[in-house]
Protein backbone atom coordinates (compact mmCIF):
# COMPACT_ATOMS: atom_id res chain seq x y z
CA UNK A 1 0.00 0.00 0.00
CA UNK A 2 1.44 3.70 -0.57
CA UNK A 3 2.21 6.24 1.45
CA UNK A 4 -1.25 6.64 3.73
CA UNK A 5 -2.60 10.05 3.26
CA UNK A 6 -5.61 9.62 5.32
CA UNK A 7 -6.24 10.10 9.39
CA UNK A 8 -7.71 6.77 10.69
CA UNK A 9 -10.29 6.64 13.45
CA UNK A 10 -12.01 3.68 14.90
CA UNK A 11 -15.62 5.58 14.49
CA UNK A 12 -14.98 5.90 11.02
CA UNK A 13 -13.75 2.43 10.52
CA UNK A 14 -16.44 0.87 13.23
CA UNK A 15 -19.76 -0.73 11.60
CA UNK A 16 -23.19 0.23 14.30
CA UNK A 17 -25.93 -2.82 14.69
CA UNK A 18 -28.46 -0.65 16.31
CA UNK A 19 -31.17 -2.74 18.69
CA UNK A 20 -34.64 -1.67 19.61
CA UNK A 21 -34.77 -4.02 23.00
CA UNK A 22 -38.60 -3.95 23.40
CA UNK A 23 -38.79 -6.28 20.00
CA UNK A 24 -35.09 -7.97 19.95
CA UNK A 25 -35.19 -11.07 22.17
CA UNK A 26 -37.39 -11.87 25.04
CA UNK A 27 -34.89 -14.23 27.32
CA UNK A 28 -37.40 -13.84 30.68
CA UNK A 29 -40.31 -14.90 28.76
CA UNK A 30 -43.11 -11.89 29.07
CA UNK A 31 -43.56 -11.22 25.72
CA UNK A 32 -41.11 -8.20 25.67
CA UNK A 33 -37.47 -8.12 24.50
CA UNK A 34 -34.85 -7.89 27.29
CA UNK A 35 -31.32 -7.04 28.37
CA UNK A 36 -30.60 -10.81 28.95
CA UNK A 37 -31.94 -11.71 25.30
CA UNK A 38 -29.33 -8.96 23.61
CA UNK A 39 -26.66 -11.29 26.09
CA UNK A 40 -27.46 -14.05 24.14
CA UNK A 41 -27.66 -12.90 21.06
CA UNK A 42 -24.01 -11.23 21.29
CA UNK A 43 -22.58 -14.30 19.13
CA UNK A 44 -24.79 -13.49 16.61
CA UNK A 45 -23.88 -9.82 16.44
CA UNK A 46 -20.62 -10.89 16.44
CA UNK A 47 -20.85 -13.42 13.55
CA UNK A 48 -22.36 -10.69 11.44
CA UNK A 49 -19.12 -8.65 11.90
CA UNK A 50 -20.75 -5.51 13.37
CA UNK A 51 -18.25 -3.89 16.37
CA UNK A 52 -20.69 -1.50 18.21
CA UNK A 53 -23.87 -1.84 19.68
CA UNK A 54 -26.68 0.70 19.58
CA UNK A 55 -28.86 0.27 22.26
CA UNK A 56 -32.46 2.09 21.93
CA UNK A 57 -32.92 3.80 25.48
CA UNK A 58 -33.28 0.97 28.46
CA UNK A 59 -33.88 3.44 31.31
CA UNK A 60 -36.88 3.25 33.53
CA UNK A 61 -40.03 4.23 31.55
CA UNK A 62 -43.53 4.15 31.83
CA UNK A 63 -43.24 3.46 28.15
CA UNK A 64 -46.00 5.87 26.23
CA UNK A 65 -43.11 6.04 23.62
CA UNK A 66 -41.22 3.03 23.95
CA UNK A 67 -38.22 4.21 26.62
CA UNK A 68 -38.13 7.64 24.76
CA UNK A 69 -39.48 8.83 28.00
CA UNK A 70 -37.61 8.38 30.58
CA UNK A 71 -38.62 8.73 34.07
CA UNK A 72 -35.10 7.84 35.43
CA UNK A 73 -31.75 8.13 33.51
CA UNK A 74 -29.82 5.79 36.23
CA UNK A 75 -32.00 3.16 36.16
CA UNK A 76 -33.57 0.23 33.49
CA UNK A 77 -36.81 -0.30 32.49
CA UNK A 78 -38.58 -2.82 34.85
CA UNK A 79 -39.21 -4.99 31.48
CA UNK A 80 -35.84 -5.18 30.59
CA UNK A 81 -34.29 -6.36 33.32
CA UNK A 82 -31.97 -4.86 36.14
CA UNK A 83 -28.53 -2.81 36.17
CA UNK A 84 -26.72 -5.78 37.11
CA UNK A 85 -28.45 -7.59 33.60
CA UNK A 86 -27.36 -4.29 32.34
CA UNK A 87 -23.50 -4.71 33.64
CA UNK A 88 -23.52 -8.28 32.40
CA UNK A 89 -24.08 -7.20 29.21
CA UNK A 90 -21.41 -4.66 28.63
CA UNK A 91 -19.10 -6.95 30.58
CA UNK A 92 -19.82 -9.99 28.16
CA UNK A 93 -19.84 -7.61 24.90
CA UNK A 94 -16.50 -5.48 25.77
CA UNK A 95 -15.05 -9.41 26.00
CA UNK A 96 -16.07 -10.12 22.13
CA UNK A 97 -14.55 -6.70 21.32
CA UNK A 98 -17.97 -5.00 20.79
CA UNK A 99 -18.82 -1.49 22.24
CA UNK A 100 -22.07 -0.32 23.76
CA UNK A 101 -23.71 3.34 22.83
CA UNK A 102 -26.52 4.12 24.66
CA UNK A 103 -29.26 6.31 23.56
CA UNK A 104 -29.11 9.93 25.24
CA UNK A 105 -32.58 11.36 25.20
CA UNK A 106 -32.37 14.94 26.69
CA UNK A 107 -34.71 17.18 24.83
CA UNK A 108 -37.61 15.71 27.22
CA UNK A 109 -38.24 13.59 30.11
CA UNK A 110 -41.17 11.55 31.34
CA UNK A 111 -43.97 13.04 32.90
CA UNK A 112 -43.32 10.62 35.67
CA UNK A 113 -39.94 12.10 36.06
CA UNK A 114 -39.43 13.48 40.07
CA UNK A 115 -38.01 16.54 38.32
CA UNK A 116 -41.32 16.91 36.14
CA UNK A 117 -44.03 15.94 39.13
CA UNK A 118 -42.03 18.72 41.42
CA UNK A 119 -41.79 21.35 38.81
CA UNK A 120 -45.90 21.09 38.58
CA UNK A 121 -46.35 20.98 41.93
CA UNK A 122 -46.12 24.94 42.23
CA UNK A 123 -45.35 28.36 40.15
CA UNK A 124 -42.04 28.65 42.54
CA UNK A 125 -40.54 25.55 43.07
CA UNK A 126 -37.10 24.89 42.23
CA UNK A 127 -37.70 22.91 39.43
CA UNK A 128 -39.96 24.59 38.30
CA UNK A 129 -37.37 26.16 35.66
CA UNK A 130 -36.10 22.63 34.58
CA UNK A 131 -39.04 22.80 32.16
CA UNK A 132 -40.95 25.22 29.44
CA UNK A 133 -44.06 26.91 31.42
CA UNK A 134 -45.86 29.35 29.72
CA UNK A 135 -49.17 31.35 30.30
CA UNK A 136 -51.68 30.64 27.90
CA UNK A 137 -52.69 33.63 25.08
CA UNK A 138 -56.27 34.27 23.81
CA UNK A 139 -57.59 31.88 25.98
CA UNK A 140 -55.10 28.75 24.22
CA UNK A 141 -51.76 27.29 23.78
CA UNK A 142 -49.12 30.51 24.00
CA UNK A 143 -48.34 29.27 20.54
CA UNK A 144 -49.41 27.54 17.60
CA UNK A 145 -46.88 24.95 17.36
CA UNK A 146 -47.88 21.09 16.58
CA UNK A 147 -46.65 18.24 18.41
CA UNK A 148 -44.67 15.55 16.57
CA UNK A 149 -47.62 13.45 17.96
CA UNK A 150 -50.28 15.43 16.61
CA UNK A 151 -52.54 17.82 18.48
CA UNK A 152 -50.60 20.67 19.93
CA UNK A 153 -47.16 21.04 21.50
CA UNK A 154 -48.70 22.74 24.79
CA UNK A 155 -50.91 20.87 27.40
CA UNK A 156 -52.77 23.20 30.29
CA UNK A 157 -51.98 22.56 33.88
CA UNK A 158 -54.74 23.28 35.91
CA UNK A 159 -53.46 23.46 39.34
CA UNK A 160 -50.75 26.23 38.31
CA UNK A 161 -52.51 27.42 35.06
CA UNK A 162 -50.18 27.51 33.10
CA UNK A 163 -49.26 25.64 29.85
CA UNK A 164 -46.10 23.11 29.62
CA UNK A 165 -44.47 22.33 26.36
CA UNK A 166 -43.99 19.08 24.77
CA UNK A 167 -42.78 18.67 20.96
CA UNK A 168 -43.72 15.38 21.31
CA UNK A 169 -46.43 13.25 23.85
CA UNK A 170 -48.00 14.97 26.77
CA UNK A 171 -45.85 12.87 28.79
CA UNK A 172 -42.84 13.69 27.35
CA UNK A 173 -42.50 17.42 28.63
CA UNK A 174 -39.74 19.61 26.69
CA UNK A 175 -36.62 20.33 29.26
CA UNK A 176 -35.19 23.96 29.47
CA UNK A 177 -31.69 23.77 28.36
CA UNK A 178 -31.51 27.35 28.74
CA UNK A 179 -31.28 26.63 32.83
CA UNK A 180 -28.16 25.95 33.70
CA UNK A 181 -28.73 23.71 36.52
CA UNK A 182 -30.61 21.35 33.50
CA UNK A 183 -27.68 20.82 31.57
CA UNK A 184 -25.07 20.04 34.88
CA UNK A 185 -27.98 17.73 35.99
CA UNK A 186 -27.95 15.91 32.46
CA UNK A 187 -23.47 16.16 32.02
CA UNK A 188 -23.50 14.57 35.04
CA UNK A 189 -25.75 11.79 34.37
CA UNK A 190 -23.91 11.10 31.43
CA UNK A 191 -20.87 10.82 32.91
CA UNK A 192 -22.42 8.30 35.24
CA UNK A 193 -22.67 6.06 32.34
CA UNK A 194 -19.65 6.78 30.63
CA UNK A 195 -17.77 5.88 34.02
CA UNK A 196 -19.60 2.56 33.86
CA UNK A 197 -17.95 1.71 30.64
CA UNK A 198 -20.36 2.80 28.08
CA UNK A 199 -18.55 3.41 24.51
CA UNK A 200 -20.83 6.62 23.51
CA UNK A 201 -24.48 7.89 22.64
CA UNK A 202 -27.22 8.49 19.90
CA UNK A 203 -28.52 11.85 20.69
CA UNK A 204 -31.91 11.76 20.82
CA UNK A 205 -33.56 14.96 18.71
CA UNK A 206 -30.15 16.61 19.87
CA UNK A 207 -30.79 19.40 17.36
CA UNK A 208 -33.97 20.90 18.88
CA UNK A 209 -32.57 21.89 22.47
CA UNK A 210 -32.23 25.21 21.98
CA UNK A 211 -35.50 27.24 20.93
CA UNK A 212 -35.84 30.84 19.88
CA UNK A 213 -36.71 33.18 22.71
CA UNK A 214 -40.06 34.51 23.11
CA UNK A 215 -41.25 30.83 21.82
CA UNK A 216 -43.25 32.81 18.83
CA UNK A 217 -46.05 31.41 16.36
CA UNK A 218 -44.92 29.41 13.09
CA UNK A 219 -46.17 30.67 9.84
CA UNK A 220 -49.68 29.18 9.10
CA UNK A 221 -49.72 25.74 7.78
CA UNK A 222 -52.83 25.36 5.24
CA UNK A 223 -55.77 23.40 6.11
CA UNK A 224 -54.57 22.95 9.70
CA UNK A 225 -54.62 25.02 12.86
CA UNK A 226 -51.13 25.23 13.07
CA UNK A 227 -47.63 27.01 12.39
CA UNK A 228 -44.63 25.89 11.22
CA UNK A 229 -42.42 25.12 14.70
CA UNK A 230 -38.84 23.98 12.71
CA UNK A 231 -37.33 27.75 12.64
CA UNK A 232 -38.00 28.08 16.06
CA UNK A 233 -36.73 24.71 17.65
CA UNK A 234 -34.47 23.37 15.25
CA UNK A 235 -30.59 24.14 15.33
CA UNK A 236 -31.81 26.81 17.57
CA UNK A 237 -29.86 30.14 18.56
CA UNK A 238 -27.80 28.48 21.16
CA UNK A 239 -27.55 25.06 20.02
CA UNK A 240 -23.91 24.47 19.14
CA UNK A 241 -22.95 26.71 22.60
CA UNK A 242 -24.77 23.71 24.25
CA UNK A 243 -23.10 21.52 22.60
CA UNK A 244 -19.64 22.86 22.83
CA UNK A 245 -20.31 22.86 26.61
CA UNK A 246 -21.23 19.27 26.53
CA UNK A 247 -17.99 18.37 24.97
CA UNK A 248 -16.24 20.46 27.07
CA UNK A 249 -17.86 19.07 30.42
CA UNK A 250 -17.90 15.20 29.12
CA UNK A 251 -17.56 14.00 25.99
CA UNK A 252 -14.12 15.03 25.61
CA UNK A 253 -13.03 13.65 28.31
CA UNK A 254 -13.70 10.24 26.88
CA UNK A 255 -12.78 7.60 24.11
CA UNK A 256 -16.33 7.59 22.91
CA UNK A 257 -18.53 7.87 19.66
CA UNK A 258 -21.30 10.76 19.36
CA UNK A 259 -23.67 10.54 17.21
CA UNK A 260 -26.88 13.64 16.95
CA UNK A 261 -30.37 13.16 15.70
CA UNK A 262 -30.94 15.91 13.52
CA UNK A 263 -33.80 16.49 11.76
CA UNK A 264 -33.92 19.65 9.24
CA UNK A 265 -30.38 20.27 8.89
CA UNK A 266 -28.78 20.67 5.38
CA UNK A 267 -24.54 19.35 4.73
CA UNK A 268 -23.35 22.99 5.64
CA UNK A 269 -25.79 22.75 9.02
CA UNK A 270 -24.52 19.11 9.85
CA UNK A 271 -20.53 20.95 9.77
CA UNK A 272 -21.33 23.19 12.45
CA UNK A 273 -22.16 20.09 14.38
CA UNK A 274 -19.47 17.27 13.21
CA UNK A 275 -16.12 18.98 11.71
CA UNK A 276 -13.49 17.96 13.94
CA UNK A 277 -12.53 21.89 15.00
CA UNK A 278 -15.89 22.43 16.09
CA UNK A 279 -15.29 20.15 18.83
CA UNK A 280 -19.04 19.11 19.59
CA UNK A 281 -20.19 15.91 17.63
CA UNK A 282 -18.46 13.00 15.58
CA UNK A 283 -21.28 12.37 13.43
CA UNK A 284 -25.16 13.03 12.60
CA UNK A 285 -28.51 11.37 11.64
CA UNK A 286 -29.34 13.59 8.77
CA UNK A 287 -33.19 12.80 7.28
CA UNK A 288 -33.55 14.11 3.82
CA UNK A 289 -33.23 10.52 2.39
CA UNK A 290 -35.93 9.93 4.88
CA UNK A 291 -38.25 12.10 3.52
CA UNK A 292 -37.64 12.38 -0.16
CA UNK A 293 -40.75 9.83 -0.60
CA UNK A 294 -43.33 12.09 1.09
CA UNK A 295 -45.22 14.67 -0.29
CA UNK A 296 -44.36 17.09 2.86
CA UNK A 297 -46.74 14.59 4.95
CA UNK A 298 -45.40 11.68 6.47
CA UNK A 299 -49.13 10.14 6.16
CA UNK A 300 -49.26 9.81 2.36
CA UNK A 301 -48.49 6.97 -0.46
CA UNK A 302 -45.07 7.38 -0.46
CA UNK A 303 -43.35 8.32 -4.17
CA UNK A 304 -39.78 7.05 -4.76
CA UNK A 305 -37.65 8.85 -6.99
CA UNK A 306 -34.42 7.67 -7.59
CA UNK A 307 -32.70 10.77 -9.12
CA UNK A 308 -33.89 12.69 -6.00
CA UNK A 309 -31.94 10.05 -4.19
CA UNK A 310 -28.89 9.98 -5.97
CA UNK A 311 -28.87 14.00 -5.46
CA UNK A 312 -29.32 13.95 -1.83
CA UNK A 313 -26.83 11.20 -1.00
CA UNK A 314 -24.53 12.88 -3.13
CA UNK A 315 -24.56 15.95 -1.66
CA UNK A 316 -24.07 14.61 1.96
CA UNK A 317 -20.75 12.39 0.45
CA UNK A 318 -19.40 15.52 -1.40
CA UNK A 319 -20.46 17.94 1.29
CA UNK A 320 -18.62 16.64 3.98
CA UNK A 321 -15.49 14.53 2.12
CA UNK A 322 -12.77 15.65 4.24
CA UNK A 323 -14.74 18.27 6.27
CA UNK A 324 -16.49 16.41 8.54
CA UNK A 325 -18.03 12.70 8.59
CA UNK A 326 -21.57 10.94 7.61
CA UNK A 327 -23.76 8.60 8.88
CA UNK A 328 -25.01 5.76 6.58
CA UNK A 329 -28.43 4.40 7.60
CA UNK A 330 -31.32 3.26 5.23
CA UNK A 331 -33.62 2.00 8.57
CA UNK A 332 -34.45 1.97 12.68
CA UNK A 333 -36.84 2.35 15.06
CA UNK A 334 -39.00 4.93 13.34
CA UNK A 335 -38.74 4.42 9.87
CA UNK A 336 -40.08 1.52 7.23
CA UNK A 337 -37.89 -1.70 6.62
CA UNK A 338 -35.88 -0.20 3.04
CA UNK A 339 -36.46 -3.56 1.51
CA UNK A 340 -39.99 -2.39 1.15
CA UNK A 341 -39.66 1.36 1.03
CA UNK A 342 -36.86 1.76 -1.53
CA UNK A 343 -36.45 -1.85 -3.22
CA UNK A 344 -39.10 -5.01 -3.77
CA UNK A 345 -40.29 -7.25 -1.11
CA UNK A 346 -41.70 -8.90 -3.12
CA UNK A 347 -40.14 -11.27 -6.24
CA UNK A 348 -36.91 -9.61 -5.91
CA UNK A 349 -36.94 -9.36 -2.09
CA UNK A 350 -33.46 -11.28 -1.67
CA UNK A 351 -31.60 -9.50 -4.68
CA UNK A 352 -33.03 -6.08 -4.36
CA UNK A 353 -32.10 -6.12 -0.25
CA UNK A 354 -28.53 -7.12 -0.79
CA UNK A 355 -28.50 -4.14 -4.34
CA UNK A 356 -29.50 -1.91 -0.84
CA UNK A 357 -26.96 -2.70 1.02
CA UNK A 358 -24.22 -2.44 -1.46
CA UNK A 359 -25.32 1.09 -2.76
CA UNK A 360 -25.35 2.46 0.82
CA UNK A 361 -22.33 1.08 2.66
CA UNK A 362 -19.87 1.51 0.10
CA UNK A 363 -20.57 4.85 0.43
CA UNK A 364 -18.27 7.37 2.98
CA UNK A 365 -19.52 7.07 6.47
CA UNK A 366 -20.00 4.71 9.26
CA UNK A 367 -23.10 1.98 8.69
CA UNK A 368 -25.50 1.80 10.57
CA UNK A 369 -27.76 -1.42 10.30
CA UNK A 370 -31.11 -1.73 12.23
CA UNK A 371 -31.99 -5.12 13.80
CA UNK A 372 -33.73 -7.28 10.77
CA UNK A 373 -32.10 -5.04 8.04
CA UNK A 374 -29.31 -7.67 7.60
CA UNK A 375 -32.25 -10.16 7.33
CA UNK A 376 -34.23 -8.75 4.35
CA UNK A 377 -37.14 -8.17 6.71
CA UNK A 378 -40.15 -6.14 5.37
CA UNK A 379 -42.91 -3.91 6.18
CA UNK A 380 -45.28 -5.37 9.31
CA UNK A 381 -48.53 -6.53 7.36
CA UNK A 382 -51.24 -5.39 10.07
CA UNK A 383 -54.51 -5.53 8.86
CA UNK A 384 -56.54 -3.61 11.57
CA UNK A 385 -55.35 -0.51 13.47
CA UNK A 386 -55.46 -2.42 16.89
CA UNK A 387 -52.34 -4.36 15.75
CA UNK A 388 -50.26 -0.96 15.67
CA UNK A 389 -49.17 -0.06 18.66
CA UNK A 390 -47.01 3.00 18.12
CA UNK A 391 -48.22 6.39 20.02
CA UNK A 392 -47.11 7.99 16.50
CA UNK A 393 -49.53 6.14 14.84
CA UNK A 394 -52.04 5.96 17.29
CA UNK A 395 -52.25 9.90 17.71
CA UNK A 396 -52.16 9.88 13.24
CA UNK A 397 -55.12 7.89 12.84
CA UNK A 398 -57.15 9.58 14.84
CA UNK A 399 -56.36 13.27 13.99
CA UNK A 400 -56.58 12.41 10.45
CA UNK A 401 -59.61 10.28 10.48
CA UNK A 402 -61.69 12.40 12.82
CA UNK A 403 -60.08 15.99 12.13
CA UNK A 404 -58.83 16.04 8.40
CA UNK A 405 -61.32 13.87 6.71
CA UNK A 406 -59.01 11.38 5.66
CA UNK A 407 -60.91 7.50 5.28
CA UNK A 408 -59.71 4.63 7.48
CA UNK A 409 -58.95 3.10 4.38
CA UNK A 410 -56.41 5.28 3.01
CA UNK A 411 -55.21 5.93 6.80
CA UNK A 412 -54.61 2.03 6.58
CA UNK A 413 -53.01 2.29 3.91
CA UNK A 414 -50.34 4.92 4.60
CA UNK A 415 -49.71 3.09 8.02
CA UNK A 416 -49.04 -0.26 5.98
CA UNK A 417 -45.80 2.13 4.32
CA UNK A 418 -44.99 5.12 6.86
CA UNK A 419 -45.72 3.49 10.02
CA UNK A 420 -42.89 3.47 12.73
CA UNK A 421 -44.20 0.04 13.64
CA UNK A 422 -43.11 -1.34 10.50
CA UNK A 423 -39.60 -1.63 11.94
CA UNK A 424 -40.79 -2.68 15.39
CA UNK A 425 -42.29 -6.06 14.96
CA UNK A 426 -40.41 -8.81 16.46
CA UNK A 427 -36.91 -9.74 15.29
CA UNK A 428 -37.33 -13.00 13.27
CA UNK A 429 -34.61 -15.41 14.53
CA UNK A 430 -35.99 -19.15 13.49
CA UNK A 431 -39.05 -20.94 11.87
CA UNK A 432 -41.11 -21.57 15.35
CA UNK A 433 -43.85 -19.85 16.72
CA UNK A 434 -43.41 -16.42 17.66
CA UNK A 435 -40.19 -16.52 15.44
CA UNK A 436 -38.18 -17.47 18.61
CA UNK A 437 -38.70 -13.91 19.67
CA UNK A 438 -40.76 -14.84 22.76
CA UNK A 439 -42.46 -17.96 24.21
CA UNK A 440 -45.40 -15.99 25.37
CA UNK A 441 -47.65 -13.63 23.81
CA UNK A 442 -45.11 -11.08 21.91
CA UNK A 443 -46.31 -7.02 22.62
CA UNK A 444 -46.25 -6.54 19.07
CA UNK A 445 -47.28 -8.93 16.38
CA UNK A 446 -44.77 -11.07 14.63
CA UNK A 447 -44.84 -10.38 10.78
CA UNK A 448 -45.99 -13.50 8.91
CA UNK A 449 -43.25 -14.39 7.01
CA UNK A 450 -40.94 -15.22 9.44
CA UNK A 451 -40.94 -18.95 8.56
CA UNK A 452 -39.38 -17.41 5.21
CA UNK A 453 -36.98 -15.02 6.37
CA UNK A 454 -35.42 -15.59 9.57
CA UNK A 455 -31.77 -15.81 10.96
CA UNK A 456 -31.13 -19.57 11.68
CA UNK A 457 -32.41 -19.93 7.94
CA UNK A 458 -30.12 -17.37 6.55
CA UNK A 459 -27.00 -18.09 8.60
CA UNK A 460 -27.12 -21.68 6.80
CA UNK A 461 -27.76 -20.44 3.42
CA UNK A 462 -24.44 -19.12 1.60
CA UNK A 463 -26.51 -16.75 -0.11
CA UNK A 464 -28.81 -15.10 2.06
CA UNK A 465 -29.15 -11.61 2.92
CA UNK A 466 -27.35 -11.89 6.48
CA UNK A 467 -24.40 -13.37 4.66
CA UNK A 468 -24.06 -10.83 2.10
CA UNK A 469 -23.90 -8.29 4.99
CA UNK A 470 -21.53 -9.90 6.28
CA UNK A 471 -19.27 -9.84 3.32
CA UNK A 472 -20.03 -6.12 3.03
CA UNK A 473 -18.35 -5.62 6.42
CA UNK A 474 -15.66 -7.26 5.84
CA UNK A 475 -14.72 -5.67 2.15
CA UNK A 476 -14.89 -2.09 4.55
CA UNK A 477 -12.73 -3.36 6.92
CA UNK A 478 -10.29 -5.06 4.48
CA UNK A 479 -10.64 -1.90 1.84
CA UNK A 480 -9.52 1.70 2.97
CA UNK A 481 -11.02 2.42 -0.73
CA UNK A 482 -14.61 2.14 0.96
CA UNK A 483 -13.93 3.97 3.94
CA UNK A 484 -12.05 6.85 3.44
CA UNK A 485 -11.94 7.08 -0.74
CA UNK A 486 -13.76 10.47 -2.66
CA UNK A 487 -17.13 9.96 -4.44
CA UNK A 488 -18.28 10.63 -7.70
CA UNK A 489 -21.57 10.65 -9.22
CA UNK A 490 -22.21 8.83 -12.14
CA UNK A 491 -25.17 8.97 -14.82
CA UNK A 492 -26.70 11.44 -12.37
CA UNK A 493 -30.04 11.65 -14.71
CA UNK A 494 -30.79 8.18 -15.03
CA UNK A 495 -33.90 7.06 -13.58
CA UNK A 496 -33.11 3.27 -12.73
CA UNK A 497 -29.52 3.31 -12.34
CA UNK A 498 -27.27 4.62 -9.11
CA UNK A 499 -23.68 4.13 -10.04
CA UNK A 500 -20.65 6.06 -8.36
CA UNK A 501 -16.63 6.08 -8.24
CA UNK A 502 -15.01 5.95 -5.49
CA UNK A 503 -11.28 7.06 -5.77
CA UNK A 504 -8.14 6.57 -3.07
CA UNK A 505 -4.65 6.81 -4.06
CA UNK A 506 -3.97 4.45 -7.05
CA UNK A 507 -6.98 2.58 -6.77
CA UNK A 508 -10.98 2.95 -8.19
CA UNK A 509 -14.16 1.76 -6.54
CA UNK A 510 -16.88 1.55 -9.29
CA UNK A 511 -20.47 0.32 -7.92
CA UNK A 512 -23.25 -0.02 -9.97
CA UNK A 513 -27.02 -0.64 -8.75
CA UNK A 514 -30.39 -1.52 -10.45
CA UNK A 515 -33.12 -0.03 -9.00
CA UNK A 516 -35.59 -1.57 -10.97
CA UNK A 517 -36.69 -4.84 -12.07
CA UNK A 518 -35.78 -4.17 -15.69
CA UNK A 519 -32.62 -4.33 -17.22
CA UNK A 520 -30.74 -1.38 -17.61
CA UNK A 521 -27.40 -0.04 -19.27
CA UNK A 522 -24.63 1.05 -17.49
CA UNK A 523 -23.01 4.24 -19.16
CA UNK A 524 -19.64 4.67 -18.53
CA UNK A 525 -17.31 7.67 -18.72
CA UNK A 526 -14.81 5.16 -19.67
CA UNK A 527 -14.43 1.75 -20.21
CA UNK A 528 -13.14 -0.77 -17.34
CA UNK A 529 -11.00 -3.13 -20.17
CA UNK A 530 -10.54 -6.01 -17.58
CA UNK A 531 -8.24 -9.13 -17.01
CA UNK A 532 -4.86 -9.53 -15.53
CA UNK A 533 -4.29 -6.10 -16.85
CA UNK A 534 -6.70 -3.51 -17.30
CA UNK A 535 -6.89 -0.53 -18.12
CA UNK A 536 -8.85 2.57 -16.69
CA UNK A 537 -9.79 5.57 -18.48
CA UNK A 538 -9.79 8.84 -16.32
CA UNK A 539 -12.34 11.12 -16.82
CA UNK A 540 -11.78 14.95 -16.78
CA UNK A 541 -8.24 15.01 -17.68
CA UNK A 542 -8.28 11.94 -20.01
CA UNK A 543 -5.40 9.89 -18.82
CA UNK A 544 -5.50 6.56 -18.63
CA UNK A 545 -4.10 4.63 -16.44
CA UNK A 546 -2.79 1.14 -16.52
CA UNK A 547 -4.12 -1.07 -13.91
CA UNK A 548 -5.66 -4.56 -12.83
CA UNK A 549 -9.56 -4.72 -11.82
CA UNK A 550 -11.03 -7.02 -9.74
CA UNK A 551 -14.62 -7.67 -8.99
CA UNK A 552 -15.45 -7.03 -5.54
CA UNK A 553 -18.86 -7.98 -4.88
CA UNK A 554 -22.20 -8.78 -6.65
CA UNK A 555 -25.42 -9.86 -5.68
CA UNK A 556 -25.60 -11.71 -8.70
CA UNK A 557 -22.40 -14.16 -8.65
CA UNK A 558 -20.09 -15.00 -5.92
CA UNK A 559 -16.82 -13.74 -6.46
CA UNK A 560 -14.44 -15.66 -8.25
CA UNK A 561 -10.63 -14.87 -7.14
CA UNK A 562 -8.87 -12.45 -9.70
CA UNK A 563 -10.50 -12.06 -12.76
CA UNK A 564 -13.59 -12.08 -13.94
CA UNK A 565 -15.10 -11.69 -18.01
CA UNK A 566 -14.18 -8.22 -19.17
CA UNK A 567 -17.57 -8.07 -21.22
CA UNK A 568 -19.88 -7.08 -17.90
CA UNK A 569 -18.44 -4.04 -17.72
CA UNK A 570 -17.55 -2.04 -20.75
CA UNK A 571 -19.76 0.94 -20.88
CA UNK A 572 -23.40 -0.30 -22.14
CA UNK A 573 -22.60 -3.45 -19.90
CA UNK A 574 -26.38 -4.72 -18.98
CA UNK A 575 -27.34 -4.51 -15.30
CA UNK A 576 -29.71 -7.52 -14.54
CA UNK A 577 -33.36 -6.32 -12.18
CA UNK A 578 -31.52 -5.23 -8.81
CA UNK A 579 -28.20 -6.08 -9.68
CA UNK A 580 -25.28 -4.49 -7.92
CA UNK A 581 -22.13 -4.89 -8.66
CA UNK A 582 -18.76 -3.37 -7.31
CA UNK A 583 -15.49 -3.52 -9.24
CA UNK A 584 -12.19 -2.25 -7.98
CA UNK A 585 -9.67 -1.26 -10.21
CA UNK A 586 -5.57 -0.86 -8.97
CA UNK A 587 -3.72 1.26 -10.85
CA UNK A 588 0.42 0.81 -10.92
O1 LIG B 1 -37.37 10.86 16.85
C1 LIG B 1 -37.27 12.27 16.61
C2 LIG B 1 -37.99 12.69 15.42
O2 LIG B 1 -37.60 13.59 14.70
C3 LIG B 1 -39.27 12.05 15.14
O3 LIG B 1 -40.18 13.03 14.68
C4 LIG B 1 -39.07 11.05 14.06
O4 LIG B 1 -38.49 11.69 12.93
C5 LIG B 1 -40.45 10.53 13.74
O5 LIG B 1 -40.73 9.68 14.81
C6 LIG B 1 -40.44 9.82 12.41
O6 LIG B 1 -41.79 9.58 12.09
C7 LIG B 1 -36.74 10.52 18.09
C8 LIG B 1 -36.81 9.02 18.30
O7 LIG B 1 -36.07 8.36 17.28
C9 LIG B 1 -38.26 8.62 18.30
O8 LIG B 1 -38.39 7.20 18.40
C10 LIG B 1 -38.93 9.28 19.47
O9 LIG B 1 -40.32 8.99 19.44
C11 LIG B 1 -38.74 10.81 19.44
O10 LIG B 1 -37.41 11.19 19.16
C12 LIG B 1 -39.08 11.42 20.79
O11 LIG B 1 -38.08 11.05 21.70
Amino acid sequence: MGKQTWQRDWRKESVVYQIYPRSFFDASGDGIGDLKGIRQKLDYIKELGADIIWLCPIYKSPNHDNGYDISNYRDIMDEFGTMRDFDELLQDAHSLGIKIMLDLVVNHTSSEHPWFIESKKSKDNSYRDYYIWRDGKNGGPPNNWESFFSGPAWTYDDASKQYYLHLFEKNQPDLNWENPDVRAEIYDMMKWWLDKGVDGFRMDTINMLSKSPGLPDGKPILGTPYGDRNPYMMNGPRIHEFLQEMNREVLSRYDIISVGETPDVTPDDALLYVSPKRNELNMVFQFDHMGLDYEGLKWCDPVFDLVKLKKILSQWQIGLNGRGWNSLFWNNHDQPRVVSRFGNDGQYRVLSAKMLAVCLYMMQGTPYIYQGEELGMTNADFKSIKQYRDIETHNAYYEFTQNRSVAPEDMMRYLSKVSRDNARTPMQWDGTENAGFTKSVPWISVNSNYREINAEAERLDSDSVFNFYKTIIRLRKENPIIIYGDYELLMPEDKAVFAYLRRLENKTLLVACNFSENEQVLELPFDLSVGTAGAVGGVAEGAVAEGTARLLISNYQSVESGNVKSSRIKSGAALRPYEAVCWIVEGK
